[in-house]
């Protein structure tokens, strides 16, 4: 066991506070030899469900604290929204969209954050729209969304591809796939026209707005 403590010590002699950390720690506590206090590193923070809300609707939000070595680090965090306009967060993590917008919703514990972003769509643009291929067309050939909005391709067994021909704001190229729905988020406003470019007149158009 002490040999062990002692080699671990050498390992972590990275820096002098570890180094420091690791003599007091070994040298009069038998409980923990040569092992540092964990302390918190990062806190993640993800959503029950989709982060592109409308006005109104709400989401739930949840962090994971963790330590250097990635194992959970037990404390508690203070939720904020940097744009309360668009979206509030409850203390305990509930989003609730308020008018179009982005709003990063930060999970902290001092010096320690997490983010994500949350997208307010208009509530007369639809946050999801799904594009068919039937023959050698895209259907519908306009689809308008809200800002944030997902757009879902459908791709039948006849191959196609879908490119964006590398528009400020748009989503990756999909390239060529069949028999598959291949999802891309919009987070810009703007028309976004796009094609097929294995079959000639094969195109159509996404306004965000
Ligand atoms: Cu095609």
């Amino acid at each position: 066991m002490q040999i062990n403590g002692r080699t671990t010590i050498q390992a972590l002699m990275v820096s002098p506070m570890l180094f420091l950390a690791a003599c007091s720690g070994g040298g009069s506590d038998s409980t923990g030899p040569g092992q540092p206090l964990p302390v918190l590193a990062s806190i993640s923070v993800s959503a029950t469900g989709s982060t592109s809300i409308t006005p109104g609707i709400g989401v739930q939000l949840s962090a994971v604290p963790k330590d250097a070595s990635g194992a959970l680090f037990n404390t508690t965090v203070t939720w904020s929204s940097n744009n309360p306009a668009a979206a509030t967060v409850s203390a305990s993590g509930l989003v609730l969209g308020v008018a179009a917008g982005t709003a990063a919703i930060s999970a902290r514990s001092g010096t320690i954050a997490g983010t994500i972003n949350v997208f307010v769509g208009s509530a007369t643009f639809p946050l999801t729209q799904d594009i068919d291929m039937p023959g050698l067309s895209f259907s519908p050939l306009q689809a308008d969304i809200a800002q944030g909005g997902v757009v879902r391709f459908n791709f039948p067994a006849l191959a196609h591809n879908v490119i964006f021909s590398a528009a400020t704001g748009a989503p990756a190229d999909i390239g060529v796939s069949s028999s598959t729905t291949v999802s891309r988020s919009f987070l810009a406003k703007g028309t976004f026209n796009y094609t097929c470019t294995l079959h000639a007149g094969m195109s159509a158009v996404i306004i965000v707005h």
